[in-house]
């Protein structure tokens, strides 16, 4: 019978990116069919046009899977020593640089971001992981757990859609780094760039088993993480999930780090510099069509600048450029999904019905095709609005105001969540001060949304638990005591 999964590598003189028609699942160092031969079809969210049809992989590929990287973790890749996985993680790092074009287009199409943030955002940043890490593949003794560090075994590790490529390098660089073998499952609406990352993976002719990359939908990562071959579970996405994951594996012996919501307060105080505090703002929310779990979706602004600031954000918002994620120009991308849209557009009616002012730029016409929203502010909130207190993981800012910088913290806390804050001030001992007090895993100062490889992200209370990035980012993926053996 004839596969419908193709697995002949594209010829090179395609278009900057060769996205085939259908993948199957990467079990093995091999694209194979799922054992029931099902399939769902991703889309181009700015069009609704079908990408390419992928595996949807059941509980026998999660077995087959789990196995594969068992046998990789006990087989060749533990008998590396830390330089030679370096060189793995090396050459990864290359080939995604080499292959940035076409992974930022592919990424662009997939997800609906924009051209100029998958370029020179989502995909460097890859890059600069995978190099990152691979140079404490073989420094491990300093990783904060001393000289007995070792790997932890097989880790299942689920990610979100908002950013595909650049959470499956969070996850697999610092696991491949400490000696770890890995399944990945994608989100069912962005699943083509950890599929061309499974061709990185052949190419720098990674061991088989070292990588698996499984594509399905929520309950392909249920049967991952409630696996008994995974020894550690990575999650990013909503706390919702994170919470009946958490229920999972309780009373198992797996090591779990869960990234998760966010309700971010972006707080600027009376002396800030309000054309960059302004700047702040925009990069806060409306960066990747506020698809971000650490977005500044709350905007805290002193009373006495309020209007000002607000004035001057309504200015240059009209200057963003909404459309075509493949344009250069293009500020604003697709909103992810038809369900991510009519989340939004839910809790954008809920700020109306209780009486928040919206406003979005005059001039913002949506294209008729694909799943858009508009940038949009909302003012007059209070605490007590849903637009205030749940995560709406879209391009939608509640200005809230205070009076007194003890207010501020107040109000910047009165949250279940704790991933993120910023604060816009010309003092350095005010920045000091509310950091001291923001329970928050990330506050930036002056700036937002700022990332780096070298830098431990997560968060507190509902936002989760462990940190992703810097040499915080390796404990999740070592342990001191001897490893279960599952099998
Ligand atoms: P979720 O619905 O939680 O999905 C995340 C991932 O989990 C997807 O791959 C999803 O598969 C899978 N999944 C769904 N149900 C599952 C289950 N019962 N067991 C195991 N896996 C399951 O979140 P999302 O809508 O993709 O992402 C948005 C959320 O992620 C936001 O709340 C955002 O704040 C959070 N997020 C947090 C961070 C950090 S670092 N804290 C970063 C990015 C996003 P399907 O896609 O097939 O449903």
């Amino acid at each position: 019978m004839t596969s419908v999964f193709e697995y002949a590598p594209a010829p090179e003189s395609m278009a900057v990116v060769d996205i085939r028609p259908s993948y199957g699942l990467f079990i093995d160092g091999q694209f194979v069919d799922p054992v029931d031969g099902g399939s769902f079809a991703t889309v181009n969210p700015a069009t609704e046009e079908v990408l390419t049809e992928v595996a949807l992989a059941g509980a026998q590929d999660v077995d087959r899977a789990v196995a594969a990287a068992r046998r990789a973790y006990e087989g060749a890749w533990s008998r590396l020593s830390g330089s030679e996985r370096g060189k793995y993680l090396f050459r990864i790092a290359r080939i995604v640089a080499e292959r940035a074009r076409e992974l930022a287009v592919a990424e662009s199409l997939d997800n609906g971001k924009p051209i100029k943030e998958t370029r020179d955002i989502d995909v460097p940043l890859v890059a600069a992981h995978f190099f990152y890490y691979a140079g404490w593949a073989d420094k491990l003794e300093h990783a904060g757990l001393g000289p007995d560090a070792r790997p932890v075994g097989v880790a299942g590790q689920v990610i979100p859609w908002n950013f595909p490529l650049l959470m499956l390098a969070w996850k697999i660089a610092p696991a491949l780094a400490c000696g770890n073998t890995v399944v990945l499952k994608p989100a069912e609406t962005t699943p083509v760039t950890a599929l061309l990352f499974a061709e990185i993976c052949q190419q720098a002719d990674l061991p088989p088993g070292v990588v698996n990359i499984l594509t399905g939908a929520g309950e392909t990562g249920q049967a991952l993480v409630g696996h008994p071959g995974i020894d550690k579970v990575a999650f990013t996405g909503s706390t919702e999930v994170g919470k009946a994951i958490a229920r999972t594996i309780a009373g198992t012996a797996k090591k779990a780090t869960l990234e998760l919501g966010g309700k971010g307060a972006n707080i600027v105080f009376d002396d800030a510099p309000v054309d960059q505090a302004v700047e702040g703002i925009v990069t806060g929310i409306f960066f990747n069509q506020g698809h971000v779990c650490c977005a500044g979706s709350r905007l805290l602004v002193q009373e006495s600048i309020a209007e000002e600031v607000l004035d001057s954000l309504r200015r240059r918002l009209s200057t963003l450029r909404l459309g075509d994620p493949l344009d250069k120009n293009t500020d604003i991308g697709a909103i992810n999904s038809a369900a991510q849209l009519e989340r939004i557009t839910e809790l954008a009616d809920a700020g109306d019905a209780e009486g928040a002012g919206r406003w979005s730029p005059p001039g913002c016409r949506l294209p008729e095709r694909g799943f858009w929203f508009p940038p949009t502010v909302f003012t007059g909130v209070t605490q007590a609005h849903r637009i205030a207190r749940e995560e709406i993981f879209g391009p939608v800012l509640s200005v809230l105001t205070f009076r007194t910088p003890d207010e501020a913290v107040e109000k910047a806390n009165n949250t279940p969540y704790g991933l993120s804050a910023g604060v816009w001030t010309e003092k350095g001992s005010r920045i000091l001060w509310a950091a001291n007090r923001l329970r928050a895993g990330v506050v930036w100062a002056n700036t937002f949304n700022r990332f780096d490889p070298t830098s431990p992200f997560g968060g507190y209370k509902e936002s989760g638990y462990g940190r992703e990035g810097g040499r915080h980012g390796l404990a999740p993926y070592l342990t001191t005591s001897e490893p279960a053996r599952r099998l």
